[in-house]
């Protein structure tokens, strides 16, 4: 038994773990085999890229989307060492590419992306990748290696002569193993604009060679010398700024770089987004947290002196002071801790303070020299305790008067019989009439429908405790059984009584329907987005023809499936016999085709409604719903696919 119970260490683990190992288990290396996983790829060698930048070796990293979703991702860095590694009898190019773990560097430089939050190194891209090929440019030469499923298939060759340094990798993502292999330029392109803010100066370059437009294929240049600054105010394309610049901080101490901008707007959101080591932070952690402690601590200092408050009637809570507030943290930390559910939040109990100092410090000389901006901004705070406390005796109306009147499910709502909320679905459906079919066409037992009345509110444009007037909201409320509460001075969403785990939104199929779908999502994404969060949004998608011919018929729900009915159908060219029906709303469907097209479980077609990017999220929602009209009108205009359905 002594062989079995020797302890192996983290090395004989390493050893152990092969690359067919990460074939094996891919969700364990990468998360997951779906559209997230597959970027996952590319994020990771992008990552040890921008290792090399952090070390003060590159400059400029260009991205190309190959005609077959291949990818490559070229540096200027030092490139991958190509010399024998002497106890592996292997070349290091070999090494890093095959060996677990092995892809960071040899030498112990600061601050590592790999190694963090994504980390699990190159050679898990190689493992998973049909085919790989590493060029290197060092030492004056050009060196090649070239993989398949993860082993070479030749030794490192010189091809050439250079007198540049670099990295190309070049990689297919294997079919056999990810879901779809396909890329979506956007998500590529949001991350390369995001590290091009969090390294001001690096150049980053992203092509798609799969789309082409007037003979040049689609490409965007990333650069940012104003770095955090200029994140904010693209972050704040949308919004209307309450002070003349962001306040930029950046501050170092124990290792610890600090870098915050954050600017006040016109509106009532909160959007502070956080980083460590470049990546994206999404349940934020320690740094956040001594951020918010900071601005907490020096405006209700600030407001207390300078008597600001004195004739307030309730207390001024945190919240309030982040009303408005766009924010970016962004720490640097040696070795950062990664906690919570996706390893998502930084864990480092010595950042709090070191970021709650670095900020406290220039927010209070900011304060203090900048008068009539601090006056704007403490002003806006009173602004947003007065609202809160307004929303608060509001949204308890709404729910006192709930449980007063028995806790009534609204007079609108045709529940399900079910009481399980795993398999219970709510349908919001625009409309009595289309309400009404949807009533008729249900699976009673597990499906409640909700209809709404034509638009609902605004809440972009809306004071909160405007919001709790409105009937359709307070409906929305009380028929998914959650409710917004106060926690130490923070609302949350109360979901421990959801009523239903499939929330649908159902609209008609043009452009009138998509705008609904949006003001019920930014209502839900504003009010509601732990609901987003866990996975319970969906937005239906009903059929936009049906072709018939005598009793055949088949749904479509695009132009190609049209015609590809229509040619499955005709006899010769123009055959009269075949009628195509276009849905211009869900009331031109009876109940049973409403049922069998949209609501069925067994073969409807839902679009789970998914925060990948909150960022983007964010500033789409307020562009769309905001004030300012030339943003939005851009965005439209680029992506205008969805509201040419009806042209
Ligand atoms: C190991 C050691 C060194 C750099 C790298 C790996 C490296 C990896 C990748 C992946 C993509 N681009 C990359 N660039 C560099 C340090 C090299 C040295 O000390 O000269």
């Amino acid at each position: 038994m002594a062989e079995q119970n020797r302890n192996y260490t983290a090395d004989d683990i390493t050893a152990l773990e092969g690359l067919e190992a990460v074939r094996k288990r891919p969700g364990m290396y990468i998360g997951s085999t779906d559209t997230k996983g597959l970027h996952h790829l590319v994020w990771e060698v992008i990552d040890n890229s921008i290792d090399e930048h952090l070390a003060g070796h590159c400059s400029k990293i260009d991205l190309v989307i190959h005609k077959d979703n291949s990818i490559s991702v070229t540096d200027d860095g030092r490139g991958i060492p190509v010399g024998m590694h002497e106890k592996l009898q292997k070349s290091a190019l070999e090494v890093v590419l095959t060996v677990l773990h092995a892809g960071g560097k040899f030498d112990k430089n600061t601050y590592k992306v790999s190694g963090g939050l994504h980390g699990v190194g190159v050679s898990c891209v190689n493992a998973l990748s049909s085919y790989l090929k590493a060029t290197v440019h060092r030492d004056g030469k050009i060196h090649e290696q070239e993989y398949s499923d993860g082993k070479p298939i030749s030794g490192v060759s010189e091809v050439g002569v250079t007198d540049k340094t670099g990295t190309i990798i070049k990689f297919s993502p294997d079919s056999e193993i990810f879901d779809s292999v396909i890329y979506n330029y956007t998500t590529l392109s949001n991350r390369m604009r995001e590290m091009a803010f969090l390294n001001k100066g690096l150049r980053l370059n992203i092509e798609d060679q799969r789309e082409e437009k007037d003979g040049k294929y689609k490409s965007q240049e990333f650069h940012s010398e104003g770095g955090l600054l200029e994140f904010v105010e693209y972050l704040d394309e949308s919004r209307t700024p309450i002070i003349d610049h962001p306040i930029y901080v950046v501050g170092k101490e124990d290792n610890v770089e600090v870098e915050v901008a954050m600017q006040y707007n016109t509106g009532y959101t909160e959007n502070i987004f956080s980083f460590v080591n470049n990546i994206n932070t999404r349940e934020g952690g320690t740094h956040v947290g001594g951020f918010r402690r900071a601005v907490n601590r020096i405006f209700k200092d600030y407001g207390r002196d300078n008597g600001y408050f004195s004739k307030l009637k309730f207390e001024i809570s945190g919240e309030d002071f982040r009303e408005g507030l766009t924010a970016i943290v962004s720490v640097k930390v040696p070795e950062p801790q990664f906690k919570g559910q996706t390893k998502g939040e930084l864990g480092n109990s010595e950042v709090t303070g070191i970021v709650s100092r670095a900020v406290g410090d220039v927010l209070k000389a900011y304060l203090e020299e900048n008068p009539n901006q601090s006056k704007r901004i403490v002003e806006k705070v009173i602004l947003a305790a007065t609202a809160r406390n307004a929303a608060r005796n509001a949204r308890e109306m709404v729910q006192r008067k709930n449980v007063l009147t028995g806790g009534g499910l609204p007079g609108k709502l045709s529940d399900c019989s079910s009481r399980i909320p795993a398999e219970c679905e709510i349908f919001l459906v625009e409309g009595d009439s289309a309400g009404g079919t949807a009533k008729q066409g249900r699976d009673r037992n597990t499906q409640a429908i909700l209809p709404l009345r034509g638009k609902i509110l605004n809440v972009e444009k809306a004071l909160e405790y405007k919001i709790y007037e409105n009937q359709e909201i307070k409906n929305m409320f009380i028929a998914l059984g959650v409710s917004i509460e106060d926690r130490d001075g923070e609302r949350i969403l109360n979901i421990e009584k959801l009523r239903y785990h499939k929330i649908v939104v159902m609209c008609d199929a043009d452009v009138d329907g998509s705008h609904i779908v949006t003001l019920i999502l930014t209502f839900i994404f504003r009010y509601m987005k732990p609901l987003v969060e866990q996975g319970y949004v969906y937005i239906a998608a009903p059929p936009l023809y049906r072709v018939s011919k005598g009793k055949q018929f088949r749904y479509c729900w695009n132009d190609e499936e049209r015609q590809e009915a229509v040619s499955a159908y005709s006899k010769g060219e123009d055959d009269s016999s075949v009628k195509i029906q276009r849905y211009k709303g869900l009331g031109e469907m009876n109940a049973e085709q409403l049922w069998e097209t949209t609501m069925d479980p067994t073969t409807r077609m839902l679009r789970r409604v998914d925060i990948v990017d909150t960022m983007e999220a964010d500033r789409v929602f307020s562009m769309l719903m905001g004030d300012e009209v030339p943003p939005r009108r851009q965005f439209i205009e680029e992506n205008a696919t969805y509201a040419n359905v009806d042209i």
